[in-house]
């Protein structure tokens, strides 16, 4: 079997660093490690080996009692284990508290120096190593991980230059312009002030509020209804810098430039209900995936991509590109894949680089800037100032963060400085010429000469004030099931607001402009008065790539899929041995989910299996298909209501279902009741069946082997 959590990961983990030894991080980072898996005794933070750290000192009785007198608290040992623990907790992320990351690295395939003059995107022989955090917005530390919500994908380059941190979500735009409005948004979006509920969710009287109050939100909030803010995977979806920058070539040329990232796995989501359910069943779900992977070394992988514009188009488009809410359409403006990012390599500790890694928008090495995008000015006053109330002014010498090129200057002090300068002097100019400013031709951050003109005032261009077109946009490049999809988000969320200001002027006055279609389902199911008119003509516009169907693999994978097979006493072990074969095969990750996990024997065999599972320890949910070989053990599967529910709530979330001789019947028997199933040819074919794997975004489960075909509606 391969690594999982449960065991060998200190092991792999090890054996991974060995791997990437080559990377700059990877050895930068050396210096800071120590392995808790030595037998060295162990000592007091100062130093000093320690007797005993399970008594705290005190006074026993003398007698034969040995009873307990005073503890002492002149126990500078247990003292020092107490403070330590009580100060453990660091204040969690205001935003994107919950997430997870891993390591990797970034290869650069064309060289973009035509725009740019930044190694990182000129250099094609480098190998830059890059820390990646990916999170949720909305919930706390401990939240669950599928909850419907934007995802956050941090990327930390740490390249020759110093560090570019480019902070992106999988949705490319944003829900407010200004970022004077992001409290607002924020308070909006988390748990309400009076009962601190709801968790995670925006499923709730004020998000939708403020959703309403601010027209600049539609388009995002059309995004945060459909199938991309409930991924399958951190591995399987886009990653966008939203904000606009700039790239600036040697001879001082921009070109705004936004960033895209696009996985090889292809875009790929949860459907609602398997997500509602993993959120209780399994809260780590996507943490564990992304670390299962690398254990396994399936490394996921993202091409990068840049959009560009010519300084001198800026103002060639219906839209402003300085406005986080639009997008830049790419049938207008084409993507251009320029490199990979390769995640290889899960963290030896989470706190101290995944919890501690702070990420600033305004972290950019030259040849890349910031345009005027008021979203992006704002984020770039905003995460630095974070950062110091999270870990300090120093953070940026924190291991994880601190950069792998030289770093000096005359900044000094503050509380937990690391680094020791030595030398008499520490400001600028001085008699010694010490740290002095870069010269022209040594590569340093220089900001462009610009005109700057115009009225000081709280306000907007005149474009940054149409808000619907993007939205309509949006719908109508949906395809049906994920128009379906968006619908049954708005009902969810809608029907969770009990105050009818609330979702009656949501359904029945934004809605409309966008699609009457959809308000009118929405407005039904949530019980708002059904609107009759379209509030804005829809311009009937489509745009590529914001339909996830588009993203599919050019040839279907089940690559790093995690398919379950079913066994009890009684199993074919023929088909049970050839599917899982054919399942590693292909790259997959074959889970035993045994009746128990005590020996489990074939027909004829006494060998006996150990499942990695027993059944009512896991749930259908947590895999991407379901397999039963043939045998008498069905005759006992098919008495068990849980696994006919597997196999009827596997089917419900459209994943695919394999069944060999006897099993299926149990198959058959599980989605008697499934309406609108047909089971095409299941009794002719007696070989391995099997359904291919599916994802939500599919109206049909196509087989990747001939045999039976199961085919049913859209949910
Ligand atoms: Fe953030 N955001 N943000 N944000 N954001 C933070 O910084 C902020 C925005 C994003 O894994 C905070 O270190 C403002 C857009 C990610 O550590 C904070 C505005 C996008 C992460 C902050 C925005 C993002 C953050 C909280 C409006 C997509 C997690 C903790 C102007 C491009 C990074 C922290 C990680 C985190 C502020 C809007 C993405 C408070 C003021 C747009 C992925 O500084």
């Amino acid at each position: 079997m391969t690594t999982t959590l449960a065991g060998g990961l200190h092991k792999a983990q090890e054996a991974v660093r060995n791997a990437s030894s080559g990377s700059k991080k990877a050895v930068d980072l050396e210096r800071d490690i120590s392995d808790i898996h030595t037998k060295l005794p162990l000592t007091s933070d100062h130093g000093v080996r320690i007797p005993n750290t399970d008594q705290w000192l005190r006074v026993i009785g003398e007698d034969k009692n040995h009873s307990i007198g005073p503890t002492l608290l002149e126990d500078q040992l247990a003292r020092e284990k107490i403070h330590r623990f009580d100060h453990e907790r660091i204040p969690e992320r205001v935003v994107h508290a919950r997430g997870t990351g891993a390591f990797g690295n970034f290869r650069l395939f064309q060289s973009c120096e035509d725009v740019t003059h930044a190694g990182i995107l000129t250099d094609t022989s480098r190998n830059t190593p890059v820390f990646v955090r990916f999170s949720t917005v909305q919930g706390s530390r401990g939240s669950a991980d599928t909850v419907r919500d934007v995802r956050g994908f941090a990327v930390k380059f740490y390249t020759d230059e110093g560090i570019w941190d480019l902070v992106g979500n999988n949705i490319p735009v944003f829900f407010i312009q200004d970022a004077i409005k992001f409290p607002d948004m924020v308070h909006s979006l988390k748990p309400e002030p009076h009962n601190e509920v709801p968790q995670a969710q925006t499923a709730h009287n004020n998000f939708w509020d403020f959703a309403f109050l601010h027209e600049e939100a539609t388009h995002m909030f059309m995004w945060i209804m459909s199938d991309r803010a409930v991924p399958r995977s951190f591995r399987m979806m886009q990653g966008f810098g939203v904000n606009t920058f700039v790239l600036v070539n040697k001879q001082g040329k921009r070109h705004f430039v936004k960033f895209h990232w696009i996985p090889k796995l292809g875009v790929h989501s949860l459907v609602w209900d398997e997500a509602l359910k993993l959120g209780g069943q399994d809260p780590d779900f996507h943490r564990k995936d992304l670390m299962e992977a690398i254990d396994n070394k399936a490394y996921p992988k993202w091409e990068f991509a840049i959009q560009l514009i010519p300084e001198e188009k800026e103002h060639d488009f219906e839209f402003d590109i300085l406005d986080s809410t639009k997008i830049w359409p790419e049938d207008l403006v084409p993507l251009r894949v320029i490199g990979e990012l390769e995640l290889n390599r899960n963290v030896d500790e989470f706190f101290t680089e995944t919890e501690q890694v702070a990420f600033c928008t305004s972290h950019v090495v030259p040849g890349i800037d910031f345009s005027d995008d008021p979203l992006l000015i704002g984020r770039n006053f905003s995460y630095f100032d974070t950062q110091i109330s999270r870990l300090g002014i120093n953070w940026e010498e924190l291991p994880i963060n601190r950069p792998v090129c030289p770093v000096l200057n005359h900044n000094r002090d503050g509380q937990m400085r690391h680094r020791i300068t030595q030398g008499t002097v520490n400001y600028w100019p001085n008699r010694f010429d010490a740290a002095p400013p870069a010269g022209p031709n040594e590569g340093a951050f220089d900001t462009l000469q610009a005109k700057v003109a115009g009225v000081k005032k709280r306000a907007v261009g005149e474009k940054f004030r149409e808000h619907i077109s993007q939205a309509q946009l949006f719908w109508n490049s949906m395809s049906a099931h994920e128009k379906l999809h968006i619908i049954k988000a708005f009902s969810f969320e809608l029907d969770h607001c009990d105050d009818p200001t609330v979702y009656q002027r949501l359904a029945g006055t934004r809605l409309p402009e966008i699609d009457l279609h959809l308000a009118q389902k929405v407005a039904e199911a949530v019980g708002a008065p059904i609107p009759t008119q379209p509030l804005k003509q829809n311009h009937g516009k489509r745009a590529p790539h914001l339909s996830q169907d588009e993203f599919a693999t050019a040839k279907p994978t089940i690559e790093s899929r995690k398919i379950a097979i079913i066994i009890g006493d009684g199993y074919d072990r023929v088909a049970f041995m050839g599917m899982k074969a054919a399942v590693l095969a292909a790259g997959a990750v074959p889970v035993i989910i045994g009746l128990k996990r005590s020996p489990i024997y074939a027909e004829g065999d006494a060998r006996g299996v150990i499942a990695d599972h027993q059944y009512d320890g896991q749930r259908s949910t947590m895999f991407d298909a379901t397999f039963v070989p043939g045998g008498s053990h069905v005759k006992t599967l098919i008495k068990n209501g849980q696994i006919r529910h597997w196999i009827a709530e596997s089917f419900g979330h459209l994943k695919a279902i394999g069944a060999t001789g006897e099993a299926v019947q149990l198959v058959e028997t599980a989605l008697r009741d499934v309406e609108g199933l047909k089971v095409a040819g299941a009794h002719e074919s007696q070989h391995v069946e099997w359904y291919g794997v599916v994802t939500a975004g599919q109206q049909k489960a196509e087989s990747f082997s001939e045999g039976v075909k199961i085919v049913k509606d859209a949910k």
